[in-house]
This record gives C-alpha cells, structure tokens and sequence, in this order.
C-alpha cells in the first residue's frame, strides 16, 4: 500500500501527548542519548510521527518502529529514511526542511530506544478536569437570546484553540469562545440547545445556545488526544447523555448530558478484526448518535470494528461488536439514518453498519482511501437514495446505493462513479432542498485545485462538474497557502459556507455561496477568523442531515 506525500502529511498531524509526562526508556543496545535529546525526540515524535506510526510505535499506516527492528537497522539506515523519505508515503522531514541535521540524527537514535509509554487517563483524572460553571438549575429556562440558532455555524479556530458562532443569518461574529486546542468536531444535543465541541487535546465544551450571549456551562479534560463527541439521540433519552472517545488512551467515557459528569469508561483495546491479533491502542475514530435505539456507534480504528453501546442501563452495559475493516475513520448516515456508512481507510472499503439490526450489512470496494467526512446523501435521477464519497487517494466520488426496500438492485452497490479535480479530496456534501453535489480538494498539491471546489449537478451528473474559484472569491490579498476544506449548507440548504484555511498569521476566510446560482453570496472576513477548518450548522448537525 503506497500513500501519497499530501495523504502521509494529512495523518502525520501533532499530537498533544508528548506534552504529558513520561520517563525515558533507555535500550542499552541503542545508540546513547542525553535526558535532553530525548525529550526533543520524544517532542518530535508525537508532533509528527504518532499519527502514523503509533504512540507505542506498533505500526498503523506506517511500520512498526520498535527497538527489535530498529535497532539492527541502525542510525544510518534510518537515517535516510527520515531524511528521503519513502514512495509507500514516509514525508522526506529531512530534504522538506521540516527537521534539520541534527533532529534526523536525534529521530533516528530516538527510535531505537523503548517507546515512552503515555499516562492513562482515569475517571479520577477526568474529575479533576470538571467544572460546572453554569450548573443546570441556574441556566434560562427558555431561549434569551434573539438568534435564529438553529441556523448559527460553529467554526474551528483551529490554531487559536478556539470556535466562533457565526450567525447563519446575518453573517455577523456571535462570539469566540476559548475551547480545547484544534477542535476537531462539533455537535449537537437531540434539542438543539446544547453544543458540544471537543479539541485535539480531548477537552470538551458544554454551550448553551438559550443564554443571552452562548457560552460555555460545562467543561471537562477527557484523555490525552482526541477527534470525537456526540450526543444521545434516541426518544427518551434526548440530551441525556454526551460521549467522547479518545485516541490516547484508547477508550470512551459516558457522561451525564446536562453537566459532562463522567459516568463510565470503556477501553477499546483488543482484537483487529481478521488477524485477531491484539492491538494495544486502537483509537476511537468517528462516532454518531442511534435514532432507532437506545446506542452510541463507536468506530474503533485500528480493530476495524464498530461497537454498538448500549446506554440505557451504564451499571449493566451491553455493547455488540461488529467487525468489518480496518482503519475505521469517519462517515455519516444515510438519508434514512438506518445505516451508518464508514471509510475503512486502509482498505479502501466502506462498511455499511444496520442501526436496526446491529448488523455488517454489507462491506463495499470504492476508491482509494476512501474519505466522506459525514458523506452526501441524495436522489439520484436513475439510481435512487445515494450516499456518496470522495477519495484522498484519486479522483473519484463513489454513489453507493442505499435503499434496500424499493431499490434492491442497487443497494450497497456503486452504481456510478464520478470523476473530480483530483486526489487529495476531504469533504463531499448535498442537501435535500439541493439539487448540487460539492467536493472539496484541499489536499491536492496543485494549488489551483486546494483552493476552488467541483460542483455536480445532481440531474446531469454525466456532463462533469463546474469549478468554483473559492480562494480567488475571498480576495485575500497575500501569497500565503490557503486550503478551502468542507462544504457545508445553511439551514434553508440554499446556501453552501467554505473555510478558506490561510496559516496562524495569515488572513482566513469564510466564503458563502448561493446554491441555486453558484454565485457568490457573502465573503466573512474578520481578524478573529483564526484558521478556520471544520463548520457546522446547528440544525444539519441536530438531525443529521447531509
Ligand atoms: Fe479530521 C472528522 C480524525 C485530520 C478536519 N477527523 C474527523 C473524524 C475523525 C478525524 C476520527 C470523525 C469524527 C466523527 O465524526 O465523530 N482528522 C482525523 C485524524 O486522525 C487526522 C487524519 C489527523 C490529525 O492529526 O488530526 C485528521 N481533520 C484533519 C485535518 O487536517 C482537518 C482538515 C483540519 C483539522 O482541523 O485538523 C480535519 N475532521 C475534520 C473535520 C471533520 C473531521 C472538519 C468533520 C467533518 C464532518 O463534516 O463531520
């Protein structure tokens, strides 16, 4: 399996676990090195190699680094490595200018050491992190503000370690909120009241949309590293209960939905699905929200399997385990919220898990390393209900057929497959009052291509797609790089918001397109638009539709 360099720099993000501390493991057949080096290396490591590698080094989308194979590799073999990297998909951190000399010659000692293994993350541990700032009996008891918030965007400023609410209406900042570095997602409680948002560093924040001005009420540390939370879903026990799961440690925590008490943690260490051989961390990817039963759809990574919790009763949990692929990362439900539809990444594969019947319902070939986000949902004019995905690996966008009942020949099937600007593709988005299809491309070398977007009209899917220059449309004028990441629509679905994704220090943007026109709308500019990425509507991410 070879892997691009953009798709390697995709995985090989930082990680917030090398801040922790950890004692240093000296192998005595490894090269020496001082308290200090290692440190550096141990830094270094978790910036930029975990991601692939692991943080106890036993391989995922990269080898294994283990002293047993490093160590008769030797410094100057890996050397090369770090330096050149590899056409499988190791970045050339040498010859890119990313580490100098002497941080090569450090990585490559460093790995031949034992893996300092990370602290585990308790309940106790989480406790300490809590607080209810606004407890439940002093928050409004009814909105007090004058928002329209089911149609505010929670925007990632992701190097600010901060969201903005941005009004869907009037296009006008809310407010910033101080949050958990890089937030990764945001999502809704069932009543749309409560946001939940969680940061690369695993720290979640509980805000309250009825206050006056939106601010956080709850707030609490739950592990080391982190991409997810959801909400419970199911009628009955809307807004009860709130999940995060964590990629170090490799588990999940249960908290009370009204104040982020934690209640109950799982670990997800166990079997890969196949192999059965034992991982000892396998990180919990994607998570969504039942509508058909009382269970929170956990995706574990590295196992490839889906875990079905059962939470209507914590002191006696009952989870099914449904294997399928690795690497389990992120996906979305169909339009009939039945199905969750999940990237098994490393496979190029995406497994259809049945909400109803807690069942593999089918497991389908699409393109390379496939990459949905939440997917796009629409009806196709000759197929029927689709969902749909694009590929970081290649050009193309999967429609995979969804409905079993008055569809059954094209049901888990692709029934077509459409060509876009390129690999690198990230996010893919519809709406049901849409009759577009837009891809994002911000992982393309090209730069052309990161910074403009393909539309499909839905109805003539053959005659190719229209490019939208989405970065020319936000008129910044500096020759930084800029990526524009993630379709997402407002609540009416007749407008499509873009992320024009500029460095920490240069100028970001938010670009607002008419869906009906493919014209430009509205450009948000604002020195507090920090890095904008990831942004979500409340009353598309409340039901889920996408
Ligand atoms: Fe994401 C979703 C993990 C890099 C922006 N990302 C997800 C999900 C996971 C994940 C598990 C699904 C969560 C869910 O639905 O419950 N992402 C990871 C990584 O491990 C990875 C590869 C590397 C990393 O170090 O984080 C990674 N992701 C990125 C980025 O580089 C992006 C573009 C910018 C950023 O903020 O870091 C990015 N990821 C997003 C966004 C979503 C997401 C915007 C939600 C999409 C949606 O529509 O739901």
């Amino acid at each position: 399996k070879t892997l691009t360099q953009p798709e390697a720099n995709y995985q090989a993000g930082s990680s917030p676990i090398g801040e922790s501390p950890m004692h240093q493991s000296v192998n005595p057949k490894a090269p020496p090195m001082t308290q200090a080096e290692f440190d550096l290396g141990r830094k270094i490591y978790f910036e930029r190699c975990a991601g692939c590698h692991g943080v106890l080094r036993k391989g995922a989308t990269g080898k294994p680094l283990t002293p047993d194979l490093t160590v008769g590799k030797g410094t100057d073999y890996l050397k090369v490595f770090i330096n050149y990297g590899s056409p499988a998909g190791m970045p050339n951190w040498g010859t890119s200018g990313e580490l100098n000399d002497q941080e090569v010659d450090l990585m490559a000692r460093y790995i031949q050491h034992e893996p300092p293994i990370p602290p585990e993350y308790s309940l106790a541990d989480m406790k300490s992190t809590w607080k209810v700032i606004v407890p439940p009996e002093k928050r409004p008891t009814k909105k007090m503000n004058n928002y329209n918030i089911s149609n505010i965007f929670s925007t990632t400023l992701r190097d600010a370690g901060e969201i903005a609410l941005i009004d869907g209406d009037s296009k006008e900042i809310i407010s910033i909120l101080k949050t958990g570095y890089a937030v990764h997602i945001s999502r809704m409680s069932a009543s749309g009241r409560y946001l939940f948002v969680i940061g690369r560093d695993a720290k979640v924040n509980m805000i309250d949309l009825w206050m006056e001005k939106p601010d956080t009420v709850a707030e609490i540390r739950t592990g080391l590293e982190a991409r997810s939370v959801e909400s419970s879903k199911f009628k009955g026990y809307e807004d009860k209960y709130v999940i995060a799961g964590t990629y170090w440690p490799p588990q999940f925590v249960i908290m009370d939905g009204d104040t982020l008490e934690p209640l109950k943690i799982v670990s997800t260490r166990g079997n890969v699905v196949g192999t059965q051989e034992y991982h000892p961390e396998p990180r919990v990817a994607s998570i969504v929200g039942s509508h058909f039963k009382p269970e929170f759809v956990v995706n574990v990574k590295e196992t490839g399997k889906t875990l079905m919790v059962d939470y209507s009763d914590l002191k006696a949990l009952k989870m099914t385990e449904i294997g399928s692929a690795p690497f389990l990362h992120d996906g979305g439900l169909d339009s009939s919220k039945r199905y969750f539809m999940v990237a098994a990444n490393n496979s190029n594969k995406i497994s259809v898990i049945d909400l109803k019947t807690d069942k593999l319902a089918a497991l389908i070939d699409v393109g390379k390393i496939p990459h949905p986000g939440r997917g796009a949902n629409f009806i196709h004019p000759k197929f029927g209900p689709v969902w749909s995905t694009g590929h970081l690996g290649d050009e193309t966008i999967s429609l995979i057929g969804t409905d079993p009942v008055k569809h059954p020949k094209n049901a888990w099937k692709v029934v077509q497959t459409l060509t876009g600007q390129g690999g690198g593709a990230l996010f893919i988005k519809s709406h049901p009052k849409s009759n577009h299809l837009y891809s994002d491309t911000p992982l393309n070398p090209d730069p052309k291509i990161s910074q403009s977007v393909a539309v499909y009209d839905i109805n003539n899917l053959a005659k190719g797609y229209t490019v939208l220059p989405i970065a020319e449309w936000a008129d910044i004028k500096d020759d930084g790089a800029k990526r524009v990441v993630q379709p997402e629509f407002n609540k009416a679905g007749d407008e499509v918001w873009f992320s024009v994704w500029s460095a920490k220090d240069k100028i970001s943007a938010m670009v607002v397109v008419d869906d009906k026109t493919l014209k430009l709308k509205a450009v948000i500019k604002d020195p507090r638009l920090i890095t904008p990425t990831g942004h979500f509507n409340v009353n598309n991410t409340q039901n889920d539709v996408y």
